[in-house]
């Protein structure tokens, strides 16, 4: 081994202890099963396979075919779907991309949330190619946070997009699928849904289905709450499935990553099982319980709550941004994100507040009372921001008290 890989090998290890040492609670993070790696790790990196299974453009892909076949057929076994699916994106930004090219020309209009709001980079920020690429509209949400349906209407009424989608990464509520799927029926637009952040609930039977609310097009990636290797998964009603297809290959992408396909098989295979659905109600339990602890420590919550696997916690009225709140934690073994909350005052990289996720946990074994603890420790270091008394001491005391914790369940 030379001395480069030697080095990648020691960082590879040296990130391995600082997630089993760390409280992970980054909402869109998991932990991959070890058969999801070994599939992940296979000799299906080497191989090319351009094209779908059956229509390749090189030989040798009778197994990998055999792979992507069991692949696509096993994800639709999971959300209960004779949707086709495309299997092949490479993440949620790819999927999301691909998807867009198949119902929009460019100078479409695409309604969607902003990412201020809770929504996606893809849904149409004007950095990003989506909004770039498109005529973009936010809808609003209410004054806590809340989507606002009758926003939506109005806003789908004047523009009158060719594509509404519902879908985000910062929001704790219940979308209702079938009340956008009524504004899209009446303004003629296609119904997209992003469902990355909850699909793992939605597969678990703990959200609604926007495959039962009849969505044209849905996107996900596999490694969020579904508990897979990264990447992402187009679905789409069978007239769409020609024009998604190309729209991944050869529109977006070149040739898929057969051993990431394998991964995604198996953590398809594993969220068949009937404890996944445990899991998911596990995830939708634990976040609500340390989001009432929060609320009964005089913390506010965007939205005022939770019903999936995410809170935003508003640090507005405790004068620590969330940006200072992330930094100390990262001290001491808690890890998150900063966010952006409802009524937002600063900039999206200092932001007021931070988002807390319970999907990575869960499947580590915290249980509710895991999580009240951790919401403790975060607490302890809110206080001392404020205060101005956060310490190396501070950190390392709550530090190890995490450590603890996760050694309690491990
Ligand atoms: N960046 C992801 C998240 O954290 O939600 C979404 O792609």
């Amino acid at each position: 081994m030379n001395d480069i890989t030697s080095r990648v090998f020691d960082l590879i290890a040296q990130e391995e202890k600082r997630q089993g040492e760390t409280i992970e609670l980054i909402a869109s993070e998991n932990f991959v099963s070890e058969d999801v790696k070994k599939a992940v790790g296979s000799c299906l990196t080497n191989k090319y396979a351009e094209g779908l299974p059956g229509k390749r453009y090189y030989g040798g892909c009778e197994v990998v075919d055999k792979v992507e076949d069991l692949c696509r057929e096993t994800w639709k076994k999971v959300f209960e779907t004779d949707y086709h699916v495309n299997v092949q994106p490479h993440s949620g930004s790819q999927a999301n991309l691909a998807a867009y090219q198949a119902v929009m020309q460019p100078g479409d209009t695409l309604l969607s949330m902003s990412l201020n709001d809770g929504g996606h980079l893809t849904h149409g920020a004007s950095v990003n190619q989506s909004g770039k690429l498109y005529n973009i509209v936010f809808y609003g949400t209410d004054p806590s946070g809340r989507i606002d349906m009758d926003d939506v209407r109005k806003k789908a009424l004047e523009c009158r997009p060719k594509v509404i989608l519902a879908g985000a990464s910062a929001y704790a509520r219940i979308i209702d699928f079938d009340a956008f799927r009524a504004i899209a029926d009446e303004v003629g637009a296609y119904f997209m849904v992003d469902m990355a952040h909850i699909a793992g609930l939605v597969a678990a039977h703990v959200h609604p289905s926007p495959f039962a609310a009849g969505a044209d097009i849905i996107t996900t990636t596999t490694h969020k709450t579904l508990r897979g290797p990264r990447g992402g998964l187009i679905f789409c009603k069978s007239e769409l499935a020609k024009k998604v297809d190309s729209c991944v290959f050869p529109r977006t992408q070149g040739g898929p990553l057969e051993h990431v396909i394998a991964g995604k098989c198996v953590a398809a295979a594993e969220a068949l099982e009937p404890s996944f659905a445990e899991y998911g109600k596990n995830i939708v339990e634990n976040c609500r319980a340390m989001a009432d602890e929060f609320l009964k420590m005089g913390y506010d919550l965007a939205t005022g709550g939770t019903d999936n696997h995410l809170m935003l916690l508003d640090l507005t009225k405790k004068n620590v941004t969330g940006l200072d709140l992330q930094n100390a934690l990262d001290r001491c073994n808690i890890t998150l994100n900063k966010n952006c909350v409802p009524n937002e005052q600063r900039s999206p990289s200092v932001t007021s507040g931070v988002r807390i996720g319970t999907a990575a946990m869960t499947t580590r074994g915290f249980g509710k009372a895991q999580f009240i603890a951790a919401a403790h420790l975060i607490d302890r270091a809110v206080n001392a921001l404020a205060e101005g008394t956060f310490t190396d001491g501070t950190a390392a005391e709550i530090g190890a008290e995490a450590r603890a914790l996760i050694a309690s369940v491990g």
